[in-house]
């Protein structure tokens, strides 16, 4: 007998459930399987057949699990679980393999590149965060752009290359209006050869702004000198003067027979030295055609001279200038030869 409290099923299905029943109360005849006769309706035998208990519906009328009764579903959602795990397994193995090999530190290609390469160091001039000195790592340990090669001495001093020449006919080089102001300067591929016998001469950039900055310039002196001093130098705070002329300048230089550095300024009306590094800072036995680099720094408090030349000589001077002065160190920058004839291989602004 079934208990009252559990009837729960609509009427409308009462009736649709009552298949094979009698139409008297107590007399159903004979019920389908598991379905029970009560006041005269067949009706779901709960006991025998429980929702909960056969969750997938395919129990026989006692609750019994019916044996290769199972749906499609559940079938091919095993199947698949066999056959999907081993490659989902393969690409974490495989990738930490794969990793090393594929990306090791190499610059990216250079997008728009000029086709030379001015230090040999396999960067072309256009992408090269450092374009004389041969840095084929890159380094760049500030990330401004400039690379640690090319950096002052105080990292946060410079960021930029605001004007670079290769002496050669490209896109870099557009910006450099060069001025020339006695002797010869003659062009040739990757240099500019100039030469003053006695005096000086001067080839310089289009006017530029204060510091912080960095002018270098590289060379290669050639013929040997007839006699006297014999200078090579970078030109900084250029002030143009009448007629095209450079009137005020200043200038570290490199001479030859003494092997010195030296800071000269030219007040526009007298060339003086005002500071020289201590000794030579190269070996006499040094090739007159080795080549050589000089970079001024201003800060805004000194000027820093410093060479290097190929066969690893190296000297630097430090000059602080008097804010009181007034004397100017904007300007242009520039090449200077006197009395000596040098190869110029490239020319660089950094600010
Ligand atoms: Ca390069
Ligand atoms: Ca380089
Ligand atoms: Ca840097
Ligand atoms: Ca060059």
């Amino acid at each position: 007998m079934k208990r009252m409290e559990r009837w729960w099923v609509p009427a409308a299905t009462l009736v649709l459930l009552a298949a094979g029943c009698g139409s008297s109360p107590g007399d159903c005849g004979t019920c389908d399987p598991g379905f029970v006769c009560y006041f005269g309706t067949c009706v779901p035998d709960l006991d025998a057949a429980g929702a909960d208990a056969d969750a997938d519906g395919d129990a026989d009328a006692d609750g019994h699990e019916i044996p290769g009764a199972d749906t499609p579903v559940e079938v091919v959602a095993e199947a698949e679980a066999d056959t999907v795990e081993p490659p989902v397994d393969v690409p974490v193995d495989v990738a930490p393999d794969i990793a090393p090999d594929v990306a090791p530190d190499v610059p990216p290609p250079c997008r728009d590149p000029v086709g030379h390469d001015e230090d040999d160091d396999g960067i072309d001039d256009a992408c090269d965060a450092c374009p004389t000195v041969p840095d084929p790592d890159q380094l760049d340990g500030d990330g401004d752009g400039l690379g640690d090669a090319c950096e002052a001495r105080d990292p946060g001093l410079l960021s930029r290359l605001d004007a670079f020449a290769a002496f050669l006919d490209n896109r870099l080089e557009t910006r450099a209006r060069w001025l020339n102001n006695g002797g010869t300067w003659t062009p040739a591929p990757d240099t500019v050869t100039g030469s003053s016998s006695p005096y000086g001469a001067d080839r310089w950039l289009e006017s530029r702004a204060d510091a912080p900055y960095a002018a270098e310039a590289r060379f290669r002196p050639r013929e040997a000198p007839r006699s006297g001093s014999n200078y090579t130098g970078v030109l900084f705070g250029l002030q143009g003067g009448t007629g095209g002329a450079a009137a005020t300048w200043w200038g570290c230089f490199f001479e030859w027979d003494a092997r010195t550095l030296t800071l000269w300024r030219n007040d526009g009306r007298s060339i003086t030295n005002v500071a020289s590094a201590a000794g030579a800072v190269e070996d006499n036995a040094t090739p007159r055609d080795a080549a050589r680099r000089l970079r001024a720094i201003w800060d805004g408090r000194q000027i820093v001279c410093t060479f290097d030349n190929e066969a690893g000589g190296h000297g630097e001077l430090a000059h602080a200038v008097d804010p009181f002065t007034g004397i100017s160190l904007a300007g242009m920058g520039g090449l200077r030869v006197y009395n000596e004839t040098a190869a110029f291989l490239s020319f660089v602004l950094y600010r």
